[in-house]
């Protein structure tokens, strides 16, 4: 199997963190140029990544690779042992991408101040408040998100909580977490998790890529190969 996946793209690291955890080293990693050159509906037609590509095609939407690899690997499933444990890691893996990360993608064009329009801006920002306030009362009180095993809960959690700290501030609005008490606990303890540790450092080294102007020079090379 290979996943067409990006350091930086918090869905993407939501399915390696999973694999991680799974243990799962059957996967190969790449990112097509064509991501880049906005071409990737010739692999995949919602043409974003992650994409698991399988023998017979491609699954797109991180969601729904999560839960085919669960169900590939029953034994290594992060999915929660009982019926109300996989509806609580669903709930928290759907605030997540819904409330905090959609919100969030949806609000990254007014991060540059010159072309910002605040009441576009402060629709979205009052978004993500809400949906932190969803996920502060949902969270286990607990070493992980869904009670004291790692499931795909922390795998969604995880990446969209660096969104949170490292995204939402660009706009000029407070990191949401701040104004936490239990996400801010959770997210001091998950990020010494040694999966969470993983691909925090690869969105790490993503971010300082597109800043550097690393990813922007590969870019132009794809380009001026074409
Ligand atoms: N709902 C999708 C969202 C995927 C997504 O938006 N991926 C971003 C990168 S993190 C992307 O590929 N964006 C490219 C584009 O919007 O053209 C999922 O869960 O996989």
């Amino acid at each position: 199997m290979k996943l067409y996946t990006g350091d930086l793209s918090p869905y993407s690291a939501k399915v390696r963190m999973q694999i991680y955890a799974m243990g799962i080293n059957n996967i190969e990693f790449e990112l097509p140029v064509s991501f880049y050159l906005g071409k990737l509906g010739e692999i995949s037609p919602i043409g974003r990544i992650p994409v698991l590509e399988v023998d017979d095609g491609v699954i797109p939407e991180s969601e729904v690779i999560a839960e085919y690899l669960d169900e590939v690997y029953p034994e290594k499933s992060l999915a929660g042992d009982t019926p109300r444990q996989r509806a609580n890691v669903r709930l928290l893996s759907r605030i997540a991408d819904i409330y905090l990360m959609n919100n969030i993608f949806m609000a990254l064009p007014q991060i540059p101040r010159a072309s910002r329009v605040d009441a576009i801006r402060d629709l979205f920002a009052a978004q993500i408040t809400r949906g932190m306030g969803a996920l502060e009362r949902h969270l286990a009180d607990d070493k992980f998100a869904a009670g004291p095993e790692l499931t795909r809960a922390d795998c969604t959690l995880t990446p969209a909580l660096w969104m949170c700290e490292n995204t939402v501030p660009r706009l000029d609005v407070p990191n949401p977490i701040d104004s936490t008490e239990r996400v801010a606990g959770y997210w001091s303890r998950i990020r010494n998790n040694k999966h969470a540790a993983k691909i925090l450092a690869e969105m790490d080294r993503g971010m300082q890529a597109r800043l550097d102007g690393t990813e922007r020079r590969m870019i132009e090379e794809a380009r001026a190969k074409l």
